[in-house]
Order: C-alpha cells, then sequence, then structure tokens
C-alpha cells in the first residue's frame, strides 16, 4: 500500500546475494542473509535497521551552505502528505535492501505541530499509516526516541534544562513518543542526549541538572512499563557535540550514573562508532566496557574522519576495524536486545538517490564480511587461546587465591620476595592484529 502509487526507487528490485565475485554494485558480495555463521544466520547476528532521520529526512544543509539534496518525497506543501510519502519511500528502500527494522525519532515521522495538541495529531495520523505499512510487510521499528534537541525550547538541555516548565514539556513529548513507539510495536527506546550537558561550567549546577536527568529517567521508564512498554531503554552516549559537555560522555560515564540511580535493570547502552572516536576512544572500547558489565544494547554504525574532529556519521565500510568489532560481539554472544542502525548519511555531495542505495549495500556487505571473518579467528585460529593464556596465572596456585579473594597484601609481598623479579612476557600485539588481517 502507497499513498502516492510511486515508487521512488524504480531502477532497483530487491537486492540479491550474487557472493564475493559479483562486481555489480547492485547486488551483495558477502551479505548473505541465511548463511549460517555458527549457530546463527548472518541476518540474525546483524538485525539491520536503517535511520530514517538520515536516509529520508537530511536534505545536507551545512553552516557554509544551503541544502544540496532534493528527496522527491519531501516535496509537497502539506506535512501529513509528505509524511505518507516519506513513508512509502522509506518501506520501499527497506523492502528492497531486505531491512526489516527502522529507528526514528517523533519529529522524522511528521513535522512537529504548532502546539502539544496537534503534534498528537499528527503522531496518531502517521502511526496509523506506519503500522499498516509495518503489518503488511512485516517490518518493525529497533528503536524509538523522543527528538529533544532541536527546538528552540531545549536550547539550555531537556531534562537537564534550569526551568521546570522545558522539562515538563520534554516529560510530555517523551510520553507521546513513547506512546507512538508501543503501538508500533518498537523493540526499544532511545535517550541520546545531545543538550543534556552545558556550554559553560560558570552558569551551570551540574549536580541539579544530573540528579533532574535521573529523575526524568525513572518517570519515563515508569510510565513505559505501566504501559506495556517491555523492551529495554538505552542510553547513547556521545561526549560533545552539539553541548561543549554533554553527561553522558562514554559507556563508562554512563554506567556509573546508571547504577548512582539504579536505573541498570531497565537501561542499557547504544554505543554508535563516531561518538566513541570523539570521546577519544576506539569503538572496540566502547563496546567491551559495555560487555564487561552485560549493558551492550544495541549498536548505532557508522564512522568518522580520523583526520578531524566531527560527528561525520558516514557509512561503515572500514573491514579491519569492523572485523575488531565483530570479535568483540561474537565473543560475547551477540546484540542481544537492539541491532546494527545504519546511524550514517551520504556526503553533502553525493546527491543522487543511487548514493543512498549504494552506501547501504556497501555497509552491509562490510558488517556481514567482518562478521564472517570474525566468526573464522574465534573458530579457526589461536586467538581465543591466546588472549586466555595471557592470565592462565590467575588460575592456579597463589595467582588463582588471589582472584578468590584469599590473599592480603602481605602475601603479595612474600611471594613477590620468594619469587624474584618476574620474566618479561610479551603482550604480542602485533601477532594479535596479523590475526584480522589474516582472515579478511
Ligand atoms: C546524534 C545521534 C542521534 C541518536 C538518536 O549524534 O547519534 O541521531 O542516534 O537521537
Ligand atoms: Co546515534
Amino acid at each position: 500500500m502507497t499513498t502516492s502509487g510511486k515508487e521512488f526507487f524504480p531502477e532497483i528490485g530487491k537486492i540479491k546475494y550474487e557472493g564475493k565475485d559479483s562486481k555489480n554494485p547492485y547486488a551483495f558480495r558477502y551479505y548473505d542473509k541465511d548463511l549460517m555463521v555458527g549457530e546463527k544466520t548472518l541476518g540474525k547476528w546483524l538485525k539491520f535497521s536503517i535511520a530514517y532521520w538520515h536516509s529520508f529526512g537530511n536534505i545536507s544543509s551545512d553552516p557554509f551552505g544551503k541544502a544540496t539534496k532534493a528527496l522527491p518525497w519531501l516535496y509537497h506543501n502539506d506535512s501529513v502528505k509528505v509524511a505518507y510519502n516519506k513513508a512509502d519511500a522509506a518501506f520501499e528502500l527497506m523492502a528492497k535492501l531486505g531491512i526489516d527494522h527502522y529507528c526514528f525519532h517523533d519529529f522524522d515521522l511528521i513535522d512537529e505541530g504548532d502546539d502539544l495538541t496537534e503534534s498528537e495529531v499528527r503522531l496518531q495520523i502517521i502511526s496509523d499509516y506506519l503500522l499498516e505499512k509495518q503489518n503488511e510487510m512485516g517490518i518493525r521499528p529497533l528503536w524509538g526516541t523522543a527528538n529533544l534537541f532541536s527546538h528552540p525550547r531545549y536550547m539550555n538541555g531537556a531534562a537537564t534544562n534550569p526551568d521546570f516548565h522545558v522539562l515538563a514539556s520534554a516529560g510530555a513529548q517523551v510520553k507521546n513518543a513513547l506512546d507512538v513507539s508501543i503501538k508500533l510495536n518498537a523493540e526499544n527506546f532511545v535517550f541520546w542526549g545531545g543538550r543534556e550537558g552545558y556550554m559553560s561550567i560558570i552558569n551551570t549546577s551540574t549536580k541539579i541538572e544530573k540528579e533532574n536527568l535521573a529523575r526524568f529517567l525513572s518517570v519515563c521508564r515508569d510510565y513505559g512499563r505501566k504501559n506495556g512498554f517491555k523492551g529495554t531503554f538505552f542510553i547513547e552516549p556521545k561526549p560533545m557535540e552539539p553541548c561543549k559537555h554533554q553527561y553522558d560522555y562514554d559507556v563508562e560515564t554512563v554506567l556509573g550514573f546508571l547504577y548512582k540511580y539504579k536505573l541498570e535493570k531497565d537501561f542499557k547502552l547504544n554505543v554508535e562508532v563516531n561518538h566513541a572516536t570523539l570521546a577519544g576512544h576506539t569503538f572496540e572500547h566502547e563496546l567491551q566496557m559495555a560487555y564487561d558489565n552485560n549493558m551492550l544494547g544495541s549498536i548505532d554504525a557508522n564512522r568518522g574522519d580520523m583526520q578531524n574532529g566531527w560527528d561525520t556519521d558516514q557509512f561503515p565500510i572500514d573491514i579491519f576495524e569492523l572485523t575488531h568489532a565483530m570479535l568483540i560481539i561474537l565473543e560475547n554472544g551477540g546484540i542481544v536486545d537492539g541491532g546494527v542502525n545504519f546511524d550514517a548519511k551520504t556526503r553533502r555531495d553525493s546527491t543522487d538517490l543511487e548514493d543512498l542505495i549504494i552506501a547501504h549495500i556497501a555497509g552491509m556487505d562490510a558488517f556481514a564480511r567482518a562478521t564472517i571473518a570474525a566468526y573464522r579467528i574465534l573458530t579457526e585460529s589461536n586467538y581465543a587461546e591466546w588472549k586466555r593464556n595471557r592470565y592462565q596465572s590467575y588460575s592456579k596456585g597463589l595467582g588463582k587465591d588471589f582472584s578468590d579473594g584469599k590473599l592480603d597484601l602481605e602475601d603479595l609481598k612474600d611471594f613477590a620476595l620468594e619469587h624474584g623479579e618476574p620474566l618479561q612476557i610479551s603482550g604480542k600485539q602485533e601477532r594479535f592484529e596479523q590475526l584480522i588481517s589474516m582472515f579478511i
């Protein structure tokens, strides 16, 4: 069912898997959805999702220039008509790519109204339409979220705003976004705190703001649970941009916050590659910190530009980087609650619709190739054993006693005295790194 009755991507059909020797840019070379990789298919390891805002709303204006992208579904002066067209374009592309999840902000689906009531009506209308399309095509949201950063009212933050009136408005917006997410059967719900932070500490009470943020998240959680939302809430860390400093700086900062305010049972982390880079970490680091605490919820797939410090949100294409990340994901049993959301955009000068399609095909293929390589590293090489062996001294003798909490500081001294200077043991970084290139 479409309202326009037309296709937005008429030149392309369903993208098929053709194998690695194919030179067809409109085919997968590695992403064979049904290929078994260990106990799961590739499709299950990589629950791909399309980002509604980047792929169907981003017209590539920047601080230096006007929009460059003329997206055909956006051309109408009626907001509802635009929203229907956008949904038609999104579902057509998802079906052609074989992606059955999408992620959205409330006002990606339809423009915000002039007041709360009008926004609510608009969300009702578009979610009725989306639900019909979902049922017809077997597609559902991986997560929904509320855009608490674009409207000028949020210039000083949403849940961390010094003014309670703004916090309450943000609450109203999250309530509606949660209602829509529940109605659309969204698997999870995200909070990304783009303006939850400060521009200067000179005029900011970080203590009040963080306590309010925790209370805000608790009431959102309570409302969701009371109204039948069974999924997981995710916090998406990012250190800066648009704020100078954002409270959800990185995975470990968010974990400290969640444990402090006892939110860890309902909330996990949505880890984004480019946000890790901005925090001065690798993506692997952020994944590992989340997994170490059993708190990895989902990932936003993209990559930054290593020559600058912006959130460029480029499509993921670096196989080495991805293989390392997939190694961690596979070692830890996969992504349980969420999936792989392409929070990525084509360049400002990539103005053909084809660019959007190719970007997704190449990104999906890169992830598939990395998953297969990571699985082979884990099953055909000594990687896991090498890593385990570095810690073998803690599995026997006094090392084990220490791990079991049986030794005190004096015991450590006695051991050190008895055994003299420790031998040098190489960390073997080069050998570990070489493995990745052997298998990709
Ligand atoms: C911004 C970002 C957001 C979140 C959802 O950097 O990543 O799009 O993923 O609000
Ligand atoms: Co993101």
